[in-house]
């Protein structure tokens, strides 16, 4: 019985057909799932820290609403993902308590500090460049419910994406002051933002069985070099400088090339020893606990109703 579901099911994945909430899926198949959208739901949550960070320090009214509005939207994303991820038989309580005890994972990108105004524009064009171009195949991803939260997902970074390029481009109009606090955080952040797209794809041990799964579409290596690709004109737009040397256009391969990445210092900040994963960890942990009583007063609401409802 289980080999015909097992056969119906590959049948499925190689017709490039949806699986949904409702259908037999090999447990292993689920457990990817749960693993990829938990830990993409807590980077986008733990990903309004950094930006957080300077919602009361904006330097102008407008920059201020366009940055609140930025913040919430990445909580509302991280909202749709642990709704795609319950429908496959997780709580969100093990999911958050998976983050809270440090044992879940989320994105490396947000253990890094925002020093300066000019990160707040930075993060809006390299990081979410970057989450862009990983998310846009997501949106054909095998498992129904993750696929279609990825598209109005992407439709929202892309704004992001835009108002961060635009912040930038203002700065870089202004004062030498001014243009110096952009290249110095486009210096920092440029390299954590390549190692996003996770390790090399011959150290990836999830790749192969993404792909055959259709839930990676295009590799971890692929991504990196398509946003190295499309982020070097527009750094030349800008008027800045990406902080390396080996950096240039092969004519043979019609790609850039570029130099290495750090994964040492990668696999220290996944492993909890960044600049700030124990603040960003602690900074959850103690939102989660002053929500506590809010939690507490719903449960209690809904069982008065259901009380009343049964006399
Ligand atoms: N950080 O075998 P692979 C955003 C882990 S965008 C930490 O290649 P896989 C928007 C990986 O989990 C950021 N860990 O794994 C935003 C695995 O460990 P595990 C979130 C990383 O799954 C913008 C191990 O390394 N986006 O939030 C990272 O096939 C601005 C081996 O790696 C997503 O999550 C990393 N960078 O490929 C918000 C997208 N990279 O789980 C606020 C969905 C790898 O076996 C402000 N996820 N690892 O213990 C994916 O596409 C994939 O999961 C990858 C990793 C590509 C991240």
């Amino acid at each position: 019985h289980t080999a015909e579901l097992q056969s119906r099911f590959d049948a499925r994945i190689d017709a490039q057909g949806k699986i949904e909430p409702q259908d037999w899926m090999p447990e292993a198949y689920r457990k990817t799932l749960v693993r990829q959208i938990s830990q993409h739901a807590h980077s986008e949550i733990v990903g309004m820290l950094p930006e957080g960070n300077w919602i009361s320090r904006a330097p102008s009214l407008k920059r201020k609403a366009i940055l609140l509005a930025k913040v919430q939207d990445e909580g509302g994303h991280g909202l749709y993902l642990y709704s795609a991820a319950e429908t496959l038989g997780t709580s969100r309580d093990q999911m958050l308590d998976a983050l809270h005890s440090g044992k879940a994972k989320y994105s490396s990108i947000f253990n890094y500090p925002t020093l300066t105004w000019a990160d707040v524009g930075v993060i809006g064009w390299l990081v979410d460049g970057a989450a862009i171009m990983n998310q846009v195949p997501i949106c054909r991803c095998s498992y129904g419910p993750y696929a279609r939260a990825m598209i109005r997902i992407c439709k929202e970074e892309s704004f992001h994406q835009r108002q961060g390029f635009e912040s930038l481009m203002t700065l870089m109009k202004g004062t030498p002051a001014q243009r110096e606090m952009v290249q110095d955080a486009v210096n920092r952040w440029w390299w954590p933002v390549l190692a996003m797209f996770g390790p090399p794809d011959a150290d990836s041990p999830n790749s192969a069985q993404g792909m055959r799964w259709g839930i990676k579409r295009i590799s971890n290596d692929e991504l990196r070099q398509k946003f190295v690709d499309a982020t070097v004109p527009q750094a030349q737009i800008l008027g800045v400088t990406l902080p390396d040397p080996e950096l240039q256009w092969n004519e043979e391969r019609q790609q850039h090339a570029f130099g290495a990445i750090d994964w040492d210092d990668f696999w220290a900040v996944v492993n909890g020893n960044g600049p700030c994963n124990k603040e960003r960890l602690a900074t959850r942990v103690k939102a989660h606990e002053d929500g506590r009583w809010v939690r507490e007063a719903a449960l209690a609401h809904a069982r008065k109703q259901r009380s009343r409802a049964m006399k």
